[in-house]
């Protein structure tokens, strides 16, 4: 008889087999220290706490992984939501994928929008002791956007209001919700989960990943021992690839399980809000597919987006009325930002009512 896939099995049972499974991320328990004080220290000011989870997740093909599968997300909408939440007087936990786009920096680590294009050296002054070593400076035209950001970041940093933790794979991100979730519970009402993380649907188990990296081509017989990986991972030769001494991958992923019903009956503070996300490329399942979530899930919240026009336009899907509601932001204000970087449906703006960023038509 095979064994039942994950996602055949009870909420608890998939939970307590996926987290046997894996060996806990190393950083966790330095986290799990990190979120307890940050908890604790909001829980005396009787702050609401939100955490934020951004980015994409990675599903390795070997333990020792040199090759893994990803996805698009950069952690824009994450990274820039912390922002308005900040702004909202909420503290943080900002669990998002190592190296994708922070809270402030984001405004100057995009790609395309390099941090060293905003600064000059300042022009020579004619009594200057060292000359040609003049200070750096912010370019006139971007001071008083740069002013800002800076202010606020400080603020954030200073006033203990952001917690950065990171994740790379999706079981580490698995661990460290689960964790930090109920870290959360002394919150009660005032904690809010809000998943923009763009998470993996499917994955390849430990029991069955290989222990080293997948050879493309075949060993010597003496050499073969760990490096041959397991056949679902590494299946079926191809004959006139054989011959020309290369094989075929094929990757066997199963369904990683769906551990939001977890979060919101087990993980999670009574009383709590619960906020998620639904990504789609096809505009006919959006808001079927949100709906599903909402009603299978029993959360608060669903936001759902198309991955083509994520950045302007975004469908909430609610238990009560009015069940959907479309907030976009209007074509004036979907050009580039002075740094470059897209600003996006604002989320804090949108719960205050703000007719100019929630509804305005297309
Ligand atoms: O990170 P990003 O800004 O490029 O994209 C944001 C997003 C599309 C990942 C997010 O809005 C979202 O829909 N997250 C959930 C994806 C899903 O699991 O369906």
């Amino acid at each position: 008889m095979s064994t039942p896939l994950l996602g055949e099995m009870s909420p608890a049972e998939a939970e307590s087999v996926y987290f046997n499974e894996y060996p806990p991320p190393k950083a966790l328990p330095r986290h799990e220290a990190l979120a307890r004080a940050f908890i604790d220290l909001h829980v005396e000011a009787h702050r609401r706490v939100v955490l934020v989870t951004s980015g994409g997740t990675t599903v390795p093909l070997e333990a020792q992984t040199v090759r893994f599968i990803d996805n698009f997300s950069a952690g824009t909408r994450g990274a820039t939501s912390a922002e308005y939440f900040l702004e909202q007087g909420y503290a943080v936990i900002f669990l998002h994928r190592q190296y994708s786009l922070l809270p402030y920096s984001r405004h100057y680590s995009h790609s395309t929008n390099c941090f060293l294009d905003f600064m000059d050296e300042a022009p020579a002054s004619a009594d200057s002791s060292n000359p040609g070593h003049g200070p750096i400076m912010v370019r006139d035209e971007y001071q008083d956007q740069m002013r800002s950001v800076l202010r606020k970041y400080r603020y954030a940093k200073q006033n203990n209001r952001l917690l950065l933790l990171p994740f790379t794979t999706v079981s580490e991100y698995m661990f460290e919700l689960r964790s930090i979730a109920k870290l959360m519970r002394p919150l009660g009402p005032d904690a809010l989960f809000y998943l923009a993380a763009a998470v993996s649907d499917f994955f390849i188990p430990r029991s069955r990943m290989a222990e080293h990296k997948i050879q493309s081509s075949e060993l010597p017989p003496h050499m073969r021992g760990s490096a041959i990986s397991s056949d679902e991972i590494y299946t079926g030769e191809n004959e006139e690839k054989a011959s020309s001494n290369s094989r075929k991958l094929v990757i066997n992923l199963d369904p990683v399980p769906k551990f939001l019903h977890q979060l919101v009956d087990g993980w999670a503070p009574e009383g709590s809000m619960v906020v998620s996300f639904k990504l789609e490329t096809d505009p006919s399942l959006l808001v079927y597919k949100a709906r599903t979530a909402l009603q299978r899930y029993s959360h608060h919240l669903v936001i759902g987006n198309l991955l083509s026009t994520r950045k302007w336009e975004v469908v909430f899907i609610t238990p009560d009325e009015p069940h959907e509601r479309w907030l976009r932001v209007p074509k004036s204000r979907r050009s580039k930002s002075i740094s470059g970087v897209e600003d996006q449906v604002g989320l804090a703006e949108a719960k205050k009512g703000n007719p100019s960023t929630s509804e305005e038509a297309k």
